[in-house]
């Protein structure tokens, strides 16, 4: 907190306004005098005005999709990498991986915090790490064949998805010597793992994290117990909050979890509501470890979307939307899940008085659309004036899961 409240400008006058100091914060429940944090504190303060530490301080910038059109930016120094290489290397280890292990990591390198989050904790643990990233779906089976691979890191959607390729490609991956999935960045419900279990013959782990608060890496399940994920809690505080009224909620009940930072220099972030839905248990562990645990997240308090591992907010396309005047302020968003895949259909309307080229629309918009998502929607349809159902009564629905 006192490297919030003395370098973060937005941090000083949010708490000057409450009236609270460092000095006020003694006990673990003084956290409550807190103000939370939000996405939309991200978004007032783009890019950097969260930032703690000065510009040569920092050695890495991640971002990710933010409400609008603008993603939230995430740095970090020196010490907070090696922070972040300690807590993958952990939860890896509670998933079972030890040094000498080889773990293909299929998580997108780049911008998203997947990639290289999961790469340096799995150089930290003296494990070895197959830097393939995401897709290249027959060539990761070739790998995990020629490589021996111990363990891969993916998004369940994918994890599956796999499977099916390696039979196609006549491979039995049963028999291959991989024991582990470890599987994040997106919710995966009960039958989901059960459907990776069975089909790859592997243990799966569920691995969660954010960028705001630092990557993947927050949380693990234990390969002993699969039964919740470990907070790494000398990290990260755990809260779990009524998402309507942001009152603290009974341990054990289902609510908005709320993270405070407890060791990051160059973006120390107090009480941020993460959206996600869960609840903790302190219940003792049978695989012995102390931390605090919460349950596998399946939803959200927000409308963030999440496909194939990539989030965005529906106002990011509606920000598109309304860019094009040919375009009428109306849209819909069908997801779908095909082969284990999933697909993104977006539709809209075109405007009445538009006579131009449909295709040469659809171009343009989709266009944008690439550049905004950083991904490319499956199909998208333009449809004719009043194709898109008008909401008459109560709130408007934009999205449509069919997974
Ligand atoms: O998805 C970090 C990550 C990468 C976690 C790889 C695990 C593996 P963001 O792109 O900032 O960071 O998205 C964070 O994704 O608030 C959740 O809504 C969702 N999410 C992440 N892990 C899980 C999970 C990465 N295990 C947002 N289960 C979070 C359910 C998850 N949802």
């Amino acid at each position: 907190m006192r490297n919030a409240y003395e370098n973060v400008d937005y941090y000083r006058d949010e708490l000057n306004k409450e009236g609270v100091t460092p000095e006020d914060i003694e006990t673990v429940d003084d956290i409550t005098k807190l103000p939370f944090t939000t996405k939309e504190d991200f978004r007032d303060e783009y890019p950097d005005g969260l930032f703690a530490v000065d510009d040569d301080e920092i050695i890495r910038i991640h971002a990710s999709s933010g409400t609008t059109g603008k993603p939230k930016i995430v740095s970090y120094t020196e010490d907070d990498l090696e922070v972040w290489s300690e807590v993958v290397a952990r939860s890896l280890a509670a998933a079972g991986v030890e040094a000498g292990d080889t773990v293909q990591n299929a998580y997108g390198y780049g911008l998203f915090t997947g990639g290289l989050g999961l790469h340096y904790g799995v150089e930290e643990l003296g494990a070895t790490v197959i830097p393939i990233g995401g897709g290249n779906t027959q060539r990761q089976v070739e790998m995990l064949e020629d490589l021996e691979s111990d363990a891969i890191a993916c998004t369940p959607s994918y994890a599956l998805y796999l499977a099916e390729t390696a039979q196609e490609m006549g491979v039995d991956i049963k028999e291959l010597p991989l024991r582990a999935v470890i599987f994040g960045a997106e919710p995966c419900t009960d039958p989901m793992r059960e459907e990776i279990e069975e089909r790859l013959d592997v243990t799966g782990i569920d691995i969660y994290g954010l960028s705001e608060i630092i990557g993947p890496g927050v949380s693990n399940e234990c390969y002993e117990a699969q039964d919740g994920l470990h907070i790494w809690e000398d990290r990260f505080f755990p809260e779990v909050i009524d998402p309507e009224t942001g009152e603290p909620l009974p341990v054990g009940e289902e609510g908005e979890l709320v993270l405070t930072t407890l060791s990051k220099e160059a973006l120390p972030v107090l009480r941020y509501r993460t959206g996600d839905l869960t609840s903790l248990t302190y219940e003792t562990c049978e695989c012995g470890r102390t931390m605090v645990r919460m349950d596998n997240v399946t939803g959200r308090a927000d409308d963030l979307v999440i496909v194939r591992g990539v989030n965005f907010y529906p106002s990011e396309i509606e920000d598109v939307v309304l860019e094009f005047d040919e375009v009428a302020p109306y849209y819909r968003i069908d997801l779908d899940r095909v082969d284990n895949l999933d697909t993104l259909e977006v539709t809209i309307e075109r405007e009445p008085e538009f006579d131009g080229s449909v295709d040469d629309l659809r171009d343009r918009v989709m266009t944008r659309l690439q550049n905004v998502l950083s991904f490319t929607p499956d199909t998208l349809t333009i449809a004719e004036p009043g194709g898109i159902e008008r909401t008459k009564v109560g709130k408007v629905k934009r999205v449509y899961d069919h997974r």
